[in-house]
């Protein structure tokens, strides 16, 4: 049985990696993960994830004018309130989209006692921060991106309303507004597969790549096994006029921890994306990571090469289980390799 062909290796990650460690902040900061990341100014600038031992997580940003040596700012950032002047205990896992002159932010946003939901927060230059505020729906949902331009008249996002609780499997979401603050026609997109690598959740990674193909979405999948979770990313293709409708799905991880810094930390066996940027070419996609909920890797891939990696022309599927893996193909039984 060959089984090398599919499990080609996608992203390079960066020799220099991690890009930004806790060191690289003030003393106190011991965690910095899953950045959004977009260019402003000919500027790369990260907003991260940031927490203490005992505080609760912030937004961090990082600047860099080459993408590899990143100066956090100062101090995080100064962030708006809700309007009901509800104060946020926990926010985390913010997705930039520029769409017109300014940049939306979509993140987690935890309240104490109303437990998760999407923040939509713009600003056009990093600076200042004006929130949008949100009808209340009642639901849990997190891993909110925005796509970059509005469709069929409507913006859209993807998103993860979590229908019976947090930790349990969710399908990915599709949601449409006309004012960015009521979200409805809400379609389930794809499910997490059982037995795969992203058996037990999934989540929008970076904001969708607009290509000639379709809409690249980089995507989460978590796997449970019986020593914990597994985070990796995988990608699908959307349809351009109509991304509620699934093109294509890749079978297999495009990234996954296998680093010391991916492997030990906070959380281990994490590499959880916030953002995926198309570089100035045109063809290569840089990936600012979150690695064991800890410190920050870079990754980057040819465009070419992801949107092949949504159609497995031996469509077949590679489960991990630990150190052995199953292969299945749609004709054959399943079979072991240890
Ligand atoms: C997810 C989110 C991420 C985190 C990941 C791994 O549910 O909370 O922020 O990186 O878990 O812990």
């Amino acid at each position: 049985m060959n089984y090398n062909s599919s499990e080609r290796r996608i992203f390079t990650k960066y020799e220099g990696n991690p890009v930004v460690s806790p060191a690289d902040l003030p003393a106190d900061i011991m965690y910095v993960l899953n950045p959004g990341a977009i260019k402003h100014n000919g500027e790369y600038i990260m907003m991260m994830d940031a927490a203490t031992l005992s505080t609760p997580i912030i937004f961090w940003i990082a600047r860099s004018s080459d993408g590899k040596n990143f100066a956090p700012d100062p101090a995080p950032i100064q962030w708006p309130r809700w309007s009901d002047g509800e104060v946020e205990d926990c926010v985390y896992d913010p997705r930039i989209t520029k769409i017109g002159d300014e940049y939306i932010l979509m993140y987690a946003s935890h309240v104490p006692g109303r437990s998760v939901r999407t923040g939509v927060v713009r600003t056009k230059d990093f600076i200042t921060f004006e929130r949008v505020e949100q009808e209340e729906t009642g639901l849990q949902n997190r891993n909110s991106a925005l796509f970059p331009e509005k469709i069929q008249g409507r913006y859209v996002r993807l998103d993860r309303p979590m229908l019976s609780g947090a930790h349990d499997p969710s399908e990915m979401f599709i949601s449409y507004s006309d004012d960015m603050k009521h979200w409805g026609d809400s379609k389930a997109l794809f499910a997490p597969r059982e037995g795969h690598w992203d058996s037990h959740k999934i989540g929008a990674g970076g904001v969708p790549i607009k290509t000639e193909q379709g809409w690249l979405c980089i995507y989460h999948g978590v796997d449970r096994t019986c020593n914990g979770f597994i985070y990796r990313l995988g990608v699908a293709l959307l349809d351009l006029q109509d991304p509620s409708k699934v093109i294509a799905r890749g079978v297999n991880p495009v990234l996954w921890p296998e680093h010391d810094y991916e492997a030990n930390g906070r959380v281990p066996n994490v590499v959880f994306a916030a953002n995926a940027l198309l570089d100035e070419d045109g063809k290569t996609v840089r990936v600012y990571y979150g690695a064991a909920d800890t410190c920050i890797g870079l990754a980057t891939a040819q465009l070419d090469d992801l949107i092949e990696a949504c159609y497995d022309p031996n469509k077949r599927i590679i489960q991990f289980f630990g150190s052995c893996k199953k292969i299945q193909t749609p004709s054959e039984s399943v079979a072991t390799l240890t």
